[in-house]
């Protein structure tokens, strides 16, 4: 038999075991979610026959571990959606077939030329074109690298998965961030820290032997929303994780991930020498120390030869770090770098430092600590910055070090998983909040120097890039514990390739993959997840409150906590309340943090009549009786935003009863039952917020405010366990 139609011939039988599969899981487990936006079910009639004409092979020669992921996701993709086989085909020659490669493993792309092009779209990017072959009409997905050919293959099935014409196309994308990372805050016992989807991804008791399938999917998701980067350990790191026996076990994972362009990262705890190396110092400026490391990066290199480089978080939180010895953060990051020059691996160094201070203000912190070495972190460092000043609150102003650290290359790391934000129980689409963080102007270079910019590297030329986002993904059947925060993911991986995509737009690809392609039922559920970021603020905190919680879990409203050692773990310290107003005064007269914004920024915020009112009680101490834009005073104002985020939640719920029928009956009552949880929380964060309150404003409740539910002393005497 010869090479084409042995190839051929295997195609067809892959081809059938997927269709066969897929039967199986249409009928099984179809709709548990586990398909993510990678569910390829048959698409409307009229969309197939139009679609069938266009897609009738794929034409994906060569041998690699990618090129058979193209492969494999093509056949089944295509197959699924059409409903009918899409076989592997050898020959480009055919109508509607769909030609996917490298000018290297494909002789049909060869032969059309286009490597300048392709070069200039790296080996990420790709092209996709309607061409002519002869007389067929065919499709061309190419790139310079199998990377971009395998993201251009799901860019193709995203179109047709988002009903988009295909028989006339002409795209070119390259992505705008280098690094497009999720961060796994994931210990070795198999818990996540702050993780609401059950347990870690990672089966290390059985790797390396056993490699749970799940692995590849994981990759696969990543790979349809271009994700290349995976930090797969807690921040918080436990030194083992660097052991010879662990890294074999990395190794397993990083070879699932390989050929979907994923790399691993790993946290370094920066004590390891001492744990693990047996010294008596992890002093970054010791001789042996600074060996250790060396030769401790050699052996990963040997054992993942593209490890991706250590994340780091360093004299935060009571982990060990440069400051234990008097050095400086840049003397750690500097000496770890060095570490991971000659393999060309990054030293991610976490901003996120904060000091026990009397008397100081934690948003001004990170600034403090790391703004004097701008200029002075090595090559292959990157300096990651949380999106706001203290700690992934549901609303916070921008991290004043995007606008002040032009020599070094900033990387901003938000929140998937939410932490603040309702656990993995409230509907929340954080694609808005944030295109608020990456819209803020910082002013840095004037106007125009937003945080998009700065991270894309357009603003001071930075020369890598890169964005983080903390995964909110487990072992739960559906990923991340909720339906709906699966968009969260998939958003996080389109903003990061191209952050200048609209949240409406990202909702409304990410609905129409995962939940229905009814216009009318599209347009409820994309205006439910836009307003819903908002609907959180009004009724957690609304107005530039902020760090209202429950300490510890983090879950529910505690604004009277104040019983923790550290002054800024206690919501007291945050809000400020007394029978004079609310909110913490970062002006002159305050801490003064506000210093650390460009004018005109720090002026628009430091003017209680300028400031945008959300954030007006994280930037100033305001009367209860303050005017606001609306004519009312602040606390009426304050209490009908908790209100109004209670009546958002109840609308939906409706509007979400009225989807039935439209969504499949597992998604919907599974996403029901979370929404009744959302309005008990809201409630309970409304009535217990407002009723403290009250005991310093000693107003009552406007009208249109609900009566609440139980007193005060019931909310604070409520018990959670986590
Ligand atoms: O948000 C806080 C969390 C910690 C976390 C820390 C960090 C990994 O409460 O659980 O630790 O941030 O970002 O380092």
């Amino acid at each position: 038999m010869s090479q084409g139609s042995n190839r051929s011939l295997r195609g067809f039988i892959v081809c059938l075991a997927i269709a066969l599969q897929l039967f199986i899981g249409a009928t099984a487990e179809a709709d548990d979610g586990y398909r993510l936006w990678l569910r390829y079910d048959p698409l409307p009639t009229r969309m197939i026959t139009v679609y069938r004409q266009r897609v009738t092979s794929a034409v994906v020669p060569g041998n690699s571990h990618t090129l058979e992921a193209i492969r494999t996701e093509l056949v089944s993709g295509c197959t699924g959606l059409l409903g009918r086989p899409v076989p592997i085909s050898s020959d480009a020659h055919r109508d509607g077939a769909v030609i996917v490669g490298t000018p290297r493993s494909s002789p049909l792309i060869s032969g059309l030329r286009w490597e300048t092009q392709l070069a200039q779209l790296g080996p990420e990017g790709f092209r996709i074109r309607s061409l002519k072959v002869g007389t067929h009409p065919v499709t061309v997905i190419a790139s310079d690298g199998e990377i971009g050919a395998l993201y251009g293959a799901f860019h193709f099935l995203r179109l047709m998965q988002t009903l988009q014409p295909i028989n006339n196309l002409d795209v070119t994308q390259k992505p705008r961030i280098q690094l497009r990372m999720l961060d796994h805050w994931d210990n070795l016992d198999g818990s996540i820290e702050r993780g609401y989807a059950g347990r870690s991804l990672w089966n290390w008791s059985a790797l390396p032997g056993t490699i749970d399938p799940r692995l590849r999917d994981y990759a696969r998701a990543n790979a349809s929303i271009a994700i290349n980067g995976s930090l797969l350990n807690n921040v918080n790191a436990d030194a083992q994780i660097l052991t010879a026996d662990y890294l074999r076990k990395v190794a397993a994972i990083a070879s699932v991930f390989r050929p979907y362009g994923v790399r691993v990262f790993l946290s370094a705890r920066f004590s390891a020498p001492i744990e693990l190396g047996g010294l008596k110092t992890a002093d970054p400026l010791d001789a042996e120390v600074a060996m250790w490391w060396k030769k401790k990066a050699d052996e990963i290199f040997e054992f993942i030869h593209d490890f991706g480089g250590f994340v780091v978080k360093a004299n935060s939180e009571g982990q060990p770090g440069p400051r234990t010895y008097n050095r400086t953060h840049v003397d750690g990051a500097n000496m770890l770098a060095a570490a991971m020059a000659p393999h060309n691996g990054l030293v991610i160094w976490r901003a996120f430092v904060y000091d026990m201070k009397p008397g100081y203000d934690r948003a001004g912190a990170a600034y403090e600590n790391l703004q004097p070495f701008d200029g002075k972190f090595a090559a292959n460092v990157l300096l990651q910055v949380k999106n706001g000043p203290i700690d992934f609150q549901p609303r916070e102003p921008f991290h004043p070090l995007f606008g002040a650290m032009p020599k070094t290359q900033l990387m901003p790391e938000f929140q998937i998983t939410q932490e603040y934000l309702g656990f993995s129980n409230h509907l929340v689409f954080l694609a808005s909040m944030w295109r608020e963080v990456l819209d803020s102007d910082t002013y840095a270079k004037g106007p125009g120097s937003t945080i998009t910019k700065v991270t894309d590297g357009s603003l001071y030329s930075q020369r890598l890039t890169g964005i983080a986002g903390v995964a909110n993904t487990g072992s739960d059947r559906n990923w991340t514990g909720h339906h709906f925060l699966q968009a969260n993911w998939y958003a996080f991986g389109r903003l990061a390739w191209n952050p200048d995509l609209n949240s409406r737009q990202i909702a409304e690809e990410w609905i129409k993959m995962t939940f229905t392609r009814d216009p009318r039922a599209t347009g409820t559920i994309a205006r439910i997840m836009l307003e819903s970021h908002q609907a959180l603020v009004d009724y957690m905190t609304p107005l530039g409150l902020h760090h209202l919680m429950w300490g510890g879990h983090h879950y529910g409203p505690a604004p009277w906590w104040d019983t923790f050692e550290r002054d800024d773990w206690n919501p007291v310290y945050y809000h400020r309340a007394d029978e004079r107003g609310l909110g913490f005064d970062r002006t002159e007269t305050g801490s003064n943090t506000l210093s650390q914004y460009h004018r005109p920024v720090r002026d628009r915020f430091e003017n209680p009549a300028t400031c945008p009112e959300e954030f007006l009680l994280w930037f100033h101490h305001v009367p209860w009786a303050h005017r606001m834009k609306s004519g009312r005073i602040m606390w009426d104002e304050l209490a009908l935003h908790y209100q109004r985020g209670v009546d958002w939640i109840r609308s939906t719920r409706k509007e979400w009863t009225a989807l039935a029928g439209v969504v499949d009956p597992e998604r919907y009552d599974q996403v029901a039952k979370k929404l009744a949880i959302q309005e008990r929380d809201a409630i309970w964060w409304r009535d217990a917020v407002l009723l403290y309150f009250q005991t310093f404003s000693k107003r009552p409740l406007p009208a249109g405010v609900e009566k609440p539910a139980k007193t005060l002393e019931e909310y604070k005497a409520k018990s959670l366990v986590w």
